[in-house]
Protein backbone atom coordinates (compact mmCIF):
# COMPACT_ATOMS: atom_id res chain seq x y z
CA UNK A 1 0.00 0.00 0.00
CA UNK A 2 1.07 3.37 -0.63
CA UNK A 3 2.14 5.53 2.58
CA UNK A 4 0.30 8.87 1.94
CA UNK A 5 -0.88 10.08 5.03
CA UNK A 6 -1.69 13.27 4.75
CA UNK A 7 -4.82 13.24 7.47
CA UNK A 8 -4.04 13.33 11.96
CA UNK A 9 -6.50 12.12 14.12
CA UNK A 10 -5.13 13.27 17.95
CA UNK A 11 -6.33 11.17 20.67
CA UNK A 12 -6.47 13.00 23.74
CA UNK A 13 -8.16 13.27 27.35
CA UNK A 14 -6.57 13.14 31.23
CA UNK A 15 -4.67 10.01 32.16
CA UNK A 16 -6.21 6.31 32.59
CA UNK A 17 -9.14 6.70 30.74
CA UNK A 18 -8.53 4.39 27.58
CA UNK A 19 -6.69 6.49 24.94
CA UNK A 20 -3.80 3.71 24.35
CA UNK A 21 -6.73 1.24 24.45
CA UNK A 22 -8.62 2.56 21.98
CA UNK A 23 -5.25 3.68 20.01
CA UNK A 24 -3.99 -0.10 19.80
CA UNK A 25 -7.83 -1.37 19.02
CA UNK A 26 -7.59 1.26 15.81
CA UNK A 27 -4.24 0.65 14.61
CA UNK A 28 -3.29 -2.54 16.03
CA UNK A 29 -0.06 -1.14 17.11
CA UNK A 30 1.27 -2.19 20.66
CA UNK A 31 0.90 0.46 22.78
CA UNK A 32 1.35 0.21 26.36
CA UNK A 33 -1.77 -0.08 28.69
CA UNK A 34 -2.57 -0.46 32.04
CA UNK A 35 -4.75 0.42 35.17
CA UNK A 36 -3.06 3.81 36.23
CA UNK A 37 -2.19 7.38 35.39
CA UNK A 38 0.53 8.39 32.57
CA UNK A 39 1.17 4.64 31.24
CA UNK A 40 2.11 6.51 28.12
CA UNK A 41 4.53 9.19 28.41
CA UNK A 42 6.13 8.97 24.75
CA UNK A 43 3.51 9.35 22.48
CA UNK A 44 2.56 6.79 20.02
CA UNK A 45 1.79 6.83 16.42
CA UNK A 46 0.26 4.74 14.39
CA UNK A 47 -2.17 3.83 11.26
CA UNK A 48 -5.79 3.63 12.02
CA UNK A 49 -8.69 3.22 8.64
CA UNK A 50 -11.76 5.46 7.70
CA UNK A 51 -13.98 3.10 6.89
CA UNK A 52 -16.68 3.23 3.33
CA UNK A 53 -18.52 0.96 1.38
CA UNK A 54 -16.33 0.60 -1.81
CA UNK A 55 -17.60 1.78 -5.47
CA UNK A 56 -16.45 -1.38 -6.81
CA UNK A 57 -19.84 -3.12 -6.27
CA UNK A 58 -21.68 -0.89 -7.59
CA UNK A 59 -19.66 -0.56 -11.25
CA UNK A 60 -19.56 -4.55 -11.01
CA UNK A 61 -15.99 -4.53 -11.37
CA UNK A 62 -12.55 -6.07 -9.41
CA UNK A 63 -10.66 -3.50 -8.20
CA UNK A 64 -6.71 -3.63 -7.34
CA UNK A 65 -6.60 -1.11 -4.41
CA UNK A 66 -3.50 0.62 -4.35
CA UNK A 67 -3.60 3.45 -1.16
CA UNK A 68 -5.96 1.77 0.92
CA UNK A 69 -7.60 -1.75 1.06
CA UNK A 70 -10.42 -3.33 0.31
CA UNK A 71 -12.66 -6.32 1.75
CA UNK A 72 -16.14 -7.52 1.26
CA UNK A 73 -16.53 -4.71 -0.58
CA UNK A 74 -15.32 -2.24 2.19
CA UNK A 75 -12.75 0.32 1.21
CA UNK A 76 -10.37 1.28 4.06
CA UNK A 77 -8.49 4.67 3.99
CA UNK A 78 -5.45 4.87 6.22
CA UNK A 79 -5.04 7.85 8.13
CA UNK A 80 -2.66 8.70 11.38
CA UNK A 81 -3.47 8.45 14.86
CA UNK A 82 -1.44 9.84 17.99
CA UNK A 83 -2.06 9.04 21.18
CA UNK A 84 -0.55 11.27 23.71
CA UNK A 85 0.34 11.10 27.22
CA UNK A 86 -2.64 12.26 30.07
CA UNK A 87 -3.35 15.96 30.63
CA UNK A 88 -4.26 16.85 33.90
CA UNK A 89 -5.48 20.01 35.14
CA UNK A 90 -2.85 22.84 34.88
CA UNK A 91 -0.92 20.80 31.92
CA UNK A 92 -0.97 24.33 29.85
CA UNK A 93 1.17 25.43 32.59
CA UNK A 94 3.46 22.87 32.96
CA UNK A 95 1.70 20.27 35.44
CA UNK A 96 1.94 16.77 35.13
CA UNK A 97 3.80 15.85 32.33
CA UNK A 98 3.76 19.38 30.79
CA UNK A 99 2.70 20.54 27.93
CA UNK A 100 5.21 19.23 25.41
CA UNK A 101 2.27 16.97 24.89
CA UNK A 102 -0.32 19.83 23.89
CA UNK A 103 2.59 20.27 21.42
CA UNK A 104 2.46 17.03 20.03
CA UNK A 105 -1.07 17.36 18.61
CA UNK A 106 -0.26 20.42 16.84
CA UNK A 107 -0.31 19.19 13.56
CA UNK A 108 -3.92 17.36 14.50
CA UNK A 109 -7.00 17.99 12.21
CA UNK A 110 -9.01 16.99 14.51
CA UNK A 111 -9.34 15.24 18.81
CA UNK A 112 -10.82 12.02 19.81
CA UNK A 113 -11.27 12.82 23.19
CA UNK A 114 -11.49 9.99 25.38
CA UNK A 115 -13.21 9.97 28.80
CA UNK A 116 -14.15 7.21 31.06
CA UNK A 117 -17.64 7.33 31.16
CA UNK A 118 -18.07 5.08 34.02
CA UNK A 119 -16.30 7.95 36.39
CA UNK A 120 -14.42 5.32 37.84
CA UNK A 121 -11.20 7.72 37.24
CA UNK A 122 -10.59 10.92 39.10
CA UNK A 123 -9.53 14.38 37.29
CA UNK A 124 -5.94 13.13 37.38
CA UNK A 125 -6.97 9.57 36.63
CA UNK A 126 -6.29 7.90 39.38
CA UNK A 127 -8.72 4.92 40.35
CA UNK A 128 -11.68 5.98 42.33
CA UNK A 129 -15.20 4.32 42.78
CA UNK A 130 -17.43 3.72 39.80
CA UNK A 131 -19.29 6.54 39.53
CA UNK A 132 -17.32 8.59 42.13
CA UNK A 133 -16.35 11.24 39.48
CA UNK A 134 -18.17 13.23 37.00
CA UNK A 135 -17.07 13.01 33.70
CA UNK A 136 -18.73 16.00 32.21
CA UNK A 137 -16.20 17.89 34.49
CA UNK A 138 -13.15 16.08 32.05
CA UNK A 139 -14.51 17.67 29.29
CA UNK A 140 -14.77 21.14 30.46
CA UNK A 141 -11.13 20.93 31.90
CA UNK A 142 -9.66 19.57 28.43
CA UNK A 143 -10.87 22.46 26.43
CA UNK A 144 -9.83 25.13 29.12
CA UNK A 145 -6.31 22.99 28.57
CA UNK A 146 -5.85 23.33 24.89
CA UNK A 147 -7.90 26.99 25.05
CA UNK A 148 -4.82 28.23 27.63
CA UNK A 149 -2.21 26.62 25.82
CA UNK A 150 -2.95 28.53 22.52
CA UNK A 151 -3.46 31.43 24.69
CA UNK A 152 -0.23 31.15 25.97
CA UNK A 153 1.31 30.62 22.96
CA UNK A 154 -0.72 34.05 21.41
CA UNK A 155 -0.85 36.18 24.30
CA UNK A 156 2.57 37.23 24.82
CA UNK A 157 3.11 39.25 21.37
CA UNK A 158 -0.51 39.81 20.69
CA UNK A 159 0.05 43.66 21.00
CA UNK A 160 2.92 43.22 18.63
CA UNK A 161 0.81 41.63 16.19
CA UNK A 162 -2.69 43.29 16.42
CA UNK A 163 -0.66 46.93 16.15
CA UNK A 164 1.58 45.77 13.10
CA UNK A 165 -1.65 44.00 11.64
CA UNK A 166 -3.67 47.39 11.80
CA UNK A 167 -0.28 49.09 10.25
CA UNK A 168 0.93 47.26 7.28
CA UNK A 169 -2.11 46.40 5.69
CA UNK A 170 -1.30 42.70 6.06
CA UNK A 171 -4.47 42.56 8.00
CA UNK A 172 -4.93 40.02 10.93
CA UNK A 173 -5.69 37.00 8.96
CA UNK A 174 -2.22 37.09 7.29
CA UNK A 175 -0.47 37.64 11.24
CA UNK A 176 -2.27 34.93 12.77
CA UNK A 177 -1.67 32.71 10.37
CA UNK A 178 1.86 33.33 10.08
CA UNK A 179 1.49 33.44 13.88
CA UNK A 180 0.25 29.81 14.07
CA UNK A 181 0.81 27.76 11.39
CA UNK A 182 2.78 25.70 13.55
CA UNK A 183 -0.05 24.55 15.62
CA UNK A 184 -1.74 23.17 11.97
CA UNK A 185 -4.38 26.41 12.29
CA UNK A 186 -5.18 27.91 8.59
CA UNK A 187 -6.26 31.33 7.38
CA UNK A 188 -9.31 29.63 7.04
CA UNK A 189 -9.81 28.75 10.50
CA UNK A 190 -8.62 32.35 11.90
CA UNK A 191 -11.14 34.08 9.83
CA UNK A 192 -14.15 31.78 10.98
CA UNK A 193 -13.16 32.00 14.58
CA UNK A 194 -13.14 36.19 13.90
CA UNK A 195 -16.29 35.86 12.14
CA UNK A 196 -18.02 32.80 14.38
CA UNK A 197 -16.58 35.65 17.90
CA UNK A 198 -18.36 38.83 16.11
CA UNK A 199 -15.13 40.28 16.61
CA UNK A 200 -13.78 43.28 14.28
CA UNK A 201 -11.11 41.99 11.96
CA UNK A 202 -10.10 45.41 11.10
CA UNK A 203 -9.31 46.57 14.36
CA UNK A 204 -7.94 44.03 16.45
CA UNK A 205 -6.05 46.85 19.27
CA UNK A 206 -9.70 47.35 20.45
CA UNK A 207 -10.52 44.02 21.49
CA UNK A 208 -10.93 43.74 25.09
CA UNK A 209 -9.31 40.96 27.09
CA UNK A 210 -13.01 38.86 26.61
CA UNK A 211 -12.89 39.60 23.23
CA UNK A 212 -9.43 37.97 22.77
CA UNK A 213 -10.40 34.56 25.28
CA UNK A 214 -13.44 34.31 23.23
CA UNK A 215 -11.46 34.68 20.02
CA UNK A 216 -9.07 31.60 21.13
CA UNK A 217 -11.76 29.59 22.59
CA UNK A 218 -13.28 29.89 18.96
CA UNK A 219 -10.35 28.80 17.20
CA UNK A 220 -9.67 26.31 19.73
CA UNK A 221 -13.09 24.85 18.15
CA UNK A 222 -12.89 25.91 14.80
CA UNK A 223 -9.14 24.53 14.43
CA UNK A 224 -9.20 21.83 16.34
CA UNK A 225 -13.04 19.80 16.01
CA UNK A 226 -13.43 17.58 18.88
CA UNK A 227 -15.19 14.71 19.53
CA UNK A 228 -16.17 12.73 22.58
CA UNK A 229 -15.27 8.70 22.87
CA UNK A 230 -17.27 7.98 25.88
CA UNK A 231 -15.46 4.58 26.45
CA UNK A 232 -15.75 1.81 29.12
CA UNK A 233 -19.53 1.88 28.47
CA UNK A 234 -19.44 -1.52 29.64
CA UNK A 235 -19.12 -0.84 33.24
CA UNK A 236 -23.06 -0.21 34.95
CA UNK A 237 -22.00 3.57 35.79
CA UNK A 238 -21.00 4.43 32.58
CA UNK A 239 -25.02 4.48 30.66
CA UNK A 240 -26.16 7.47 32.99
CA UNK A 241 -23.21 9.48 32.38
CA UNK A 242 -23.82 9.04 28.63
CA UNK A 243 -26.96 10.29 28.14
CA UNK A 244 -25.62 13.56 30.60
CA UNK A 245 -22.77 13.70 27.81
CA UNK A 246 -24.79 13.76 24.97
CA UNK A 247 -26.38 16.89 26.20
CA UNK A 248 -23.41 19.02 25.72
CA UNK A 249 -22.21 20.44 22.09
CA UNK A 250 -20.34 17.58 21.24
CA UNK A 251 -21.05 14.38 18.86
CA UNK A 252 -20.71 11.41 21.77
CA UNK A 253 -19.85 8.05 21.07
CA UNK A 254 -20.42 5.34 23.41
CA UNK A 255 -17.19 3.27 23.26
CA UNK A 256 -16.26 -0.38 24.30
CA UNK A 257 -12.03 0.10 23.23
CA UNK A 258 -11.21 -2.72 25.19
CA UNK A 259 -13.73 -5.12 23.20
CA UNK A 260 -12.76 -3.32 19.86
CA UNK A 261 -8.98 -4.44 20.91
CA UNK A 262 -9.93 -8.38 21.88
CA UNK A 263 -12.09 -8.40 18.79
CA UNK A 264 -9.18 -7.03 16.44
CA UNK A 265 -6.79 -9.22 18.03
CA UNK A 266 -9.26 -12.45 17.54
CA UNK A 267 -9.82 -11.32 13.87
CA UNK A 268 -5.72 -10.99 13.10
CA UNK A 269 -5.61 -14.15 14.41
CA UNK A 270 -7.79 -15.58 12.12
CA UNK A 271 -10.13 -16.58 15.10
CA UNK A 272 -13.33 -14.87 14.04
CA UNK A 273 -14.52 -12.98 11.37
CA UNK A 274 -14.98 -9.36 11.79
CA UNK A 275 -13.72 -5.83 10.35
CA UNK A 276 -13.60 -2.89 12.69
CA UNK A 277 -16.87 -1.10 12.97
CA UNK A 278 -19.04 -4.37 11.82
CA UNK A 279 -21.52 -4.94 14.26
CA UNK A 280 -21.93 -8.87 14.76
CA UNK A 281 -18.74 -11.32 14.32
CA UNK A 282 -18.65 -15.15 13.16
CA UNK A 283 -16.08 -17.51 15.04
CA UNK A 284 -14.52 -19.13 12.14
CA UNK A 285 -12.39 -21.67 14.41
CA UNK A 286 -13.90 -22.31 17.58
CA UNK A 287 -12.34 -25.45 18.37
CA UNK A 288 -9.01 -23.19 18.69
CA UNK A 289 -10.57 -20.92 21.21
CA UNK A 290 -10.45 -21.63 24.86
CA UNK A 291 -13.96 -21.61 26.78
CA UNK A 292 -13.01 -18.61 28.15
CA UNK A 293 -12.37 -16.82 25.31
CA UNK A 294 -15.35 -18.25 23.74
CA UNK A 295 -17.31 -16.80 26.65
CA UNK A 296 -15.23 -13.40 26.22
CA UNK A 297 -16.40 -12.99 22.59
CA UNK A 298 -19.43 -14.07 23.38
CA UNK A 299 -19.94 -11.24 26.06
CA UNK A 300 -18.68 -8.64 23.86
CA UNK A 301 -21.16 -9.98 21.40
CA UNK A 302 -24.17 -9.96 23.69
CA UNK A 303 -23.42 -6.83 25.92
CA UNK A 304 -21.97 -4.35 23.71
CA UNK A 305 -22.38 -5.15 19.41
CA UNK A 306 -25.94 -6.54 19.62
CA UNK A 307 -27.45 -3.56 22.03
CA UNK A 308 -25.08 -0.45 20.93
CA UNK A 309 -24.59 -1.82 17.21
CA UNK A 310 -20.85 -1.52 17.33
CA UNK A 311 -17.52 -1.10 19.55
CA UNK A 312 -17.70 2.41 18.64
CA UNK A 313 -13.93 2.58 17.74
CA UNK A 314 -14.23 2.56 14.08
CA UNK A 315 -17.40 5.01 14.40
CA UNK A 316 -15.19 7.45 16.12
CA UNK A 317 -12.94 7.36 13.54
CA UNK A 318 -15.29 7.85 10.67
CA UNK A 319 -17.42 10.95 12.11
CA UNK A 320 -13.83 12.40 13.00
CA UNK A 321 -13.44 12.99 9.34
CA UNK A 322 -17.53 12.48 7.61
CA UNK A 323 -18.67 14.84 10.13
CA UNK A 324 -16.60 17.06 12.06
CA UNK A 325 -14.25 17.98 9.05
CA UNK A 326 -16.77 17.21 6.74
CA UNK A 327 -14.56 15.10 4.08
CA UNK A 328 -15.60 13.39 1.50
CA UNK A 329 -14.06 10.06 -0.55
CA UNK A 330 -13.31 10.63 -4.48
CA UNK A 331 -11.88 7.59 -6.55
CA UNK A 332 -9.05 8.93 -9.57
CA UNK A 333 -8.72 7.01 -12.31
CA UNK A 334 -7.26 7.53 -15.51
CA UNK A 335 -8.88 5.21 -17.77
CA UNK A 336 -12.48 5.86 -18.30
CA UNK A 337 -13.82 2.66 -19.67
CA UNK A 338 -11.70 0.48 -17.32
CA UNK A 339 -11.83 2.90 -14.31
CA UNK A 340 -8.61 2.43 -14.03
CA UNK A 341 -4.82 3.69 -13.57
CA UNK A 342 -2.34 3.94 -16.49
CA UNK A 343 -1.19 0.43 -15.17
CA UNK A 344 -4.73 -0.88 -15.89
CA UNK A 345 -5.22 -1.13 -11.82
CA UNK A 346 -9.01 -0.73 -11.11
CA UNK A 347 -9.83 1.91 -9.20
CA UNK A 348 -6.61 1.72 -7.26
CA UNK A 349 -6.92 5.27 -5.24
CA UNK A 350 -9.26 6.93 -3.32
CA UNK A 351 -8.26 10.84 -1.16
CA UNK A 352 -9.78 12.13 1.52
CA UNK A 353 -10.22 15.48 0.58
CA UNK A 354 -12.89 18.37 2.18
CA UNK A 355 -16.51 18.69 1.08
CA UNK A 356 -16.09 22.01 -0.93
CA UNK A 357 -13.32 20.62 -3.40
CA UNK A 358 -13.67 21.43 -7.25
CA UNK A 359 -12.47 19.18 -10.01
CA UNK A 360 -9.42 21.86 -10.64
CA UNK A 361 -8.49 21.14 -7.15
CA UNK A 362 -8.92 17.83 -6.61
CA UNK A 363 -6.79 18.10 -9.69
CA UNK A 364 -3.84 19.49 -7.54
CA UNK A 365 -4.61 17.20 -4.65
CA UNK A 366 -3.87 14.52 -6.67
CA UNK A 367 -0.64 16.10 -8.62
CA UNK A 368 0.65 19.75 -9.12
CA UNK A 369 1.66 18.97 -12.48
CA UNK A 370 -1.90 17.66 -13.18
CA UNK A 371 -3.34 20.54 -11.54
CA UNK A 372 -1.57 23.00 -13.73
CA UNK A 373 -2.04 21.21 -17.35
CA UNK A 374 -5.96 20.58 -16.11
CA UNK A 375 -8.50 21.37 -18.88
CA UNK A 376 -11.25 19.27 -17.57
CA UNK A 377 -12.81 16.51 -16.36
CA UNK A 378 -14.94 13.91 -16.56
CA UNK A 379 -17.84 12.11 -13.64
CA UNK A 380 -17.49 8.47 -14.67
CA UNK A 381 -20.85 7.98 -12.72
CA UNK A 382 -22.66 9.97 -14.86
CA UNK A 383 -20.20 9.70 -18.05
CA UNK A 384 -19.95 13.75 -18.66
CA UNK A 385 -17.55 16.04 -18.55
CA UNK A 386 -17.34 18.74 -15.68
CA UNK A 387 -15.73 21.94 -15.38
CA UNK A 388 -13.23 22.88 -12.89
CA UNK A 389 -15.35 24.22 -10.34
CA UNK A 390 -17.75 21.49 -10.69
CA UNK A 391 -17.88 20.74 -6.98
CA UNK A 392 -17.21 16.61 -6.27
CA UNK A 393 -19.92 14.70 -4.38
CA UNK A 394 -18.81 12.41 -2.28
CA UNK A 395 -18.37 8.76 -3.44
CA UNK A 396 -17.05 10.65 -7.22
CA UNK A 397 -15.25 8.96 -9.75
CA UNK A 398 -13.11 11.16 -11.48
CA UNK A 399 -11.17 11.42 -14.38
CA UNK A 400 -9.07 14.36 -14.92
CA UNK A 401 -8.09 15.22 -18.81
CA UNK A 402 -5.09 17.71 -18.87
CA UNK A 403 -2.90 19.37 -21.51
CA UNK A 404 0.26 17.40 -20.33
CA UNK A 405 0.08 13.21 -20.68
CA UNK A 406 1.25 11.70 -16.80
CA UNK A 407 4.38 10.08 -16.63
N1 LIG B 1 -13.85 -1.57 31.52
C1 LIG B 1 -13.09 -1.04 30.57
N2 LIG B 1 -11.82 -0.73 30.80
C2 LIG B 1 -11.09 -0.20 29.79
C3 LIG B 1 -11.64 0.06 28.51
N3 LIG B 1 -10.67 0.61 27.72
C4 LIG B 1 -9.57 0.69 28.50
N4 LIG B 1 -9.80 0.21 29.73
C5 LIG B 1 -8.85 0.07 30.85
O1 LIG B 1 -8.49 1.36 31.32
C6 LIG B 1 -7.13 1.32 31.82
C7 LIG B 1 -6.33 2.43 31.18
O2 LIG B 1 -6.16 2.12 29.81
P1 LIG B 1 -5.05 2.86 28.91
O3 LIG B 1 -5.41 2.56 27.50
O4 LIG B 1 -3.69 2.53 29.37
O5 LIG B 1 -5.40 4.37 29.26
P2 LIG B 1 -4.67 5.72 28.81
O6 LIG B 1 -5.74 6.75 28.71
O7 LIG B 1 -3.82 5.49 27.63
O8 LIG B 1 -3.76 6.02 30.10
P3 LIG B 1 -2.42 6.94 30.21
O9 LIG B 1 -1.47 6.50 29.16
O10 LIG B 1 -1.94 6.63 31.59
O11 LIG B 1 -2.89 8.34 30.04
C8 LIG B 1 -6.59 -0.06 31.52
O12 LIG B 1 -6.73 -0.86 32.67
C9 LIG B 1 -7.52 -0.55 30.41
O13 LIG B 1 -7.62 -1.97 30.35
C10 LIG B 1 -13.00 -0.28 28.28
O14 LIG B 1 -13.57 -0.12 27.19
N5 LIG B 1 -13.68 -0.83 29.36
MG1 LIG C 1 -1.83 5.69 27.33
Amino acid sequence: MQKSYSRLLGVVGKPNTGKSTFFSAATLALAEIANYPFTTIKPNRGIGYVRTPCVHSEFKVQDNPKNSMCTDSIRLIPVELIDVAGLVPGAWEGRGLGNQFLDEIRRADALVHVVDASGGTDCEGRICKPGEHDPLEDVKFLEREITMWMTSILKKDWAKIARSAEADKKGIYAALEDRLSGLGIKRSHVSEAIRKAGLNADKPTVWSDEDFERFVDTLRRVSKPMLIVANKVDLPTAQANIERLKKLDYTVIPCCAEAELALRRAAEKQLIDYKPGDCNFQLTQPDKLTPGQTRALETIRERILLPNGSTGVQDAINTAFFKLLSMITVYPVEDLEHLSDHNGKVLPDVYLVPYGTTAHQFAYIIHTELGESFIYAVDAREKRRIGEDAVLKDRDVISVVSAKKRA
